[in-house]
């Protein structure tokens, strides 16, 4: 498919029931992009705190208080000792993501990053903060977004993790995460990385309240950043598990459903390199059918480092993988798992 799809068709390609043609559009182009190649990372997760000010009504992470049964807030050390327990089998890749901590500001992030550079050894790589702990940041420390991020990058902040852009539709926002960071900005912070040099993610957090619509709306402004400033390197379609939340009496959708959003994703997202499958929350079955529905990465190992989605009911209530069981996946769906670093150089196998 060489040529770029509009907005009414790829309307009516997701309205299609035709899975295999589905499947054989989002599986040239992600051939075109990245041939028989599934990338994989060792990688772990650093959750510095649960305690958010936000209110995000399909989130089973978040706790209102310290005080609250089971919410957490790590202080330095505490990073420090995480970090030197998780660093195990020569990960190259640290992803920070928390919460809104209503007493943390600029300076205590910043510090976490030190922490975490002074603890591990300068070939991990730290993809730190979603675009909503960045506009935080902007509103403790009164600097601009392009401030913040100039203040991470000077830390040693590589990379910005794609969380927190849930549903750019405000009238959706207004439903799910109304107090929270909206479009506009989560699009801004993003454009300020990219002009900053930094790499970074997106993604759609579907199955909700949002229609068809909705996603392909999302999916279209994407496609817009990503044509002014080429620096998305991976969209990663984010299944919601309706665990624990408020609203989890939505259930799950339909398997059909979830493998049509990626396909589609795969076919309107033709300038950004990557499609994530993201199997903690996916679960490993789904995760490698993605691979056959335009995915071409299953971000990495994890070493049980992340509760977001075992706190939202994922059948992975203890993610890790070794990079064995990566490989198996791969190869299983017709594929190729290559080891890649945060930037998509591959790593070569060392025999
Ligand atoms: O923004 C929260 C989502 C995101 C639920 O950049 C939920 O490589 C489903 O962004 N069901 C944070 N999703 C995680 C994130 C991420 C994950 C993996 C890789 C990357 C990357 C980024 O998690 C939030 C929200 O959209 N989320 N609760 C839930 N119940």
């Amino acid at each position: 498919m060489a040529r770029r799809v509009g907005y009414e068709e790829a309307l009516s390609l997701y309205e299609s029931t035709d899975l295999n043609m589905l499947s054989g559009l989002a599986s040239e182009i992600r051939e075109e992009k990245n041939g028989k190649n599934v990338y994989y990372n060792r990688n772990f997760h650093l959750e510095p705190s649960n305690v958010c000010i936000h209110r995000c009504t399909f989130c089973s992470y978040r706790r209102e208080s310290d005080q609250e049964a089971g919410s957490w807030s790590m202080d330095i050390e505490q990073v420090k000792e995480y970090c030197r327990d998780k660093y195990k089998n020569g990960e190259t890749e640290v992803h920070i993501v928390g919460s809104v901590h209503p007493e943390r500001d600029l300076n205590y992030y910043l510090s976490v990053v030190d922490a975490v550079r002074q603890e591990l050894p300068p070939s991990v790589t730290i993809k730190a903060y979603t675009a909503v702990e960045i506009d935080d940041m902007t509103k403790s420390s009164g600097l601009t977004p392009a401030e913040v991020l100039s203040r991470l990058k000077a830390k040693g902040v590589e990379l910005l993790p794609g969380g927190g852009a849930e549903i750019f539709n405000p009238s959706i926002r207004d439903q799910i995460c109304p107090d929270k960071t909206d479009s506009v900005r989560w699009l801004e912070i993003h454009k300020e990385a990219h002009n900053l040099g930094m790499r970074t993610n997106c993604t759609m957090l579907f199955g909700h309240i949002e229609s068809r619509k909705d996603r392909i709306d999302h999916l279209f402004a994407l496609r817009e950043l990503q044509d002014q400033t080429g620096g998305f390197d991976a969209f990663i379609p984010l299944l919601f598990k309706p665990a624990n939340n408020p609203l989890s009496y939505l259930g799950e959708i339909n398997i059909i459903e979830v493998l049509k959003t990626f396909a589609i994703s795969r076919i309107v997202l033709d300038n950004i390199p990557h499609i994530k499958s993201y199997w903690p929350m996916l679960g490993r079955e789904m995760c490698q059918l993605a691979l056959l529905y335009g995915a071409d990465d299953m971000d990495g190992t994890i070493n049980d480092s992340t509760k977001i989605y075992s706190m939202a009911g994922s059948k992975e209530q203890t993610p890790q993988m070794t990079t064995e069981d990566l490989e198996r996946l791969a190869a299983e769906a017709g594929y190729k798992a290559v080891e890649r670093d945060s930037f998509y150089n591959i790593i070569a196998k060392k025999s």
